[in-house]
């Protein structure tokens, strides 16, 4: 039995499984809580295939990423769809809280247990993105939602996580915020599968369609030509087509094998995040043991070279992490 914090992981995947929306909740808290957690966590759910779809979110704050992600999922629900909710927040230090709670956020999918809302905080010095989330996906993939939609804030590096997170990334922009697709880096308008042009009831949206041609036409992106579809989220205008667009775009990848590819990129940085992060630990650990000032002193003396003195610090990480691993 893996117990952590007093709770069988394994027993809560089983109940995430029958779609109990508290036994979700948990094992996101759990991935969240702490880097142990988030392993029992990973090994309970190992054994599990991708299923879910995942389409990630980004743009400004203020261009109507919650209301295009509520739209969503209503029309979804409207197909029977089983739908995920993350909204990550890439700048809270602290989580949104749970589950349940998150579901006030968007109160007309409150009552439903076909949805799945959660915030999390992208925390630490990976941003988090890249550990906790595909983790939190896999939960809500567990808990047989057939589409999970990730909400991140279009600031510093988030974008650039989410379109290698996602299988499906959609940029937002909208009127009347700033200068629209100038204030975007020219790096995320190439990671965007579908442009969404938010708040089209407004003045400047034809405009801000006409940028955003110009802009697509200088960026080359293979085989897939990224749509450009405009919405207005208050009224759902504009939502099916962007279902559609989403549709297209995974029957592309799924046509020309890139959804496996894009997934085992996903997997790749997920590892390396993982590595990365134990790495540091491992750093950590030697600096405040007092291991790296005696290496450093051994090397002074010439009774090590550098390089060596850097094996042994190194294989020291291996065989912690092959005990964690027995243990
Ligand atoms: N006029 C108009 N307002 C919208 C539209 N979509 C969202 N909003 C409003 O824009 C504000 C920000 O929306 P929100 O979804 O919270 O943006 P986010 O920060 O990107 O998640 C809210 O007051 C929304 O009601 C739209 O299509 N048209
Ligand atoms: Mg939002």
């Amino acid at each position: 039995v893996v117990e952590r914090q007093g709770v069988d992981v394994a027993a809560l995947v089983r109940r995430a499984r029958d779609g109990d929306i508290r036994a979700v909740a948990r094992l996101i808290s759990l991935i969240e809580s702490d880097a142990p957690s988030m392993r029992a966590v990973a090994a309970a759910l190992r054994g599990q295939p991708e299923r879910a779809y995942v389409v990630g979110l980004t743009g400004a704050p203020g261009v109507g990423k919650s209301t295009v992600v509520s739209a969503l999922v209503t029309a979804l629900r409207g197909d029977g769809k089983r739908v995920g909710v993350l909204a990550v927040d890439p700048s809270s230090p602290v989580s949104g809280g749970s589950l349940l709670g998150d579901r006030v956020r968007m109160p007309e999918h409150a009552t439903d247990d076909g949805v799945f809302i959660r915030s999390m905080a992208a925390r630490g010095e990976l941003g988090g993105l890249s550990a906790g989330v595909p983790q939190a996906v896999r939960v809500l993939d567990a808990a047989g939602c057939d589409v999970v939609l990730v909400e991140t804030v279009g600031v510093g590096q988030s974008e650039f996580q989410i379109a290698a997170l996602a299988d499906t990334t959609v940029l937002l922009s909208a009127p009347g915020l700033g200068d629209g697709i100038q204030a975007a880096k020219a790096g995320i308008l190439e990671m965007a599968d579908i442009f969404v042009v938010n708040k089209a009831d407004r003045d400047g949206a034809d405009r801000l369609v006409r940028e955003l041609r110009q802009v697509r036409s200088l960026v080359v992106s293979g085989a897939w030509r990224a749509p450009i579809v405009s919405t207005v989220a208050t009224t759902a205008d504009g939502i099916p087509q962007l279902l559609t667009a989403i549709g297209e775009h995974r029957a592309q990848l799924v046509s020309t094998g890139e959804l496996e590819r894009r997934r085992e990129r996903r997997a790749a940085s997920e590892i390396e995040a993982i590595m990365l992060s134990r790495i540091r630990a491992r750093l950590t650990q030697v600096r405040t043991s007092g291991e790296l000032d005696s290496s450093a002193v051994r090397v002074r003396t010439g009774e090590l070279d550098p390089y060596v003195a850097a094996d042994r610090l190194l294989t020291a990480v291996a065989a912690d992490e092959a005990d964690a691993a027995t243990n």
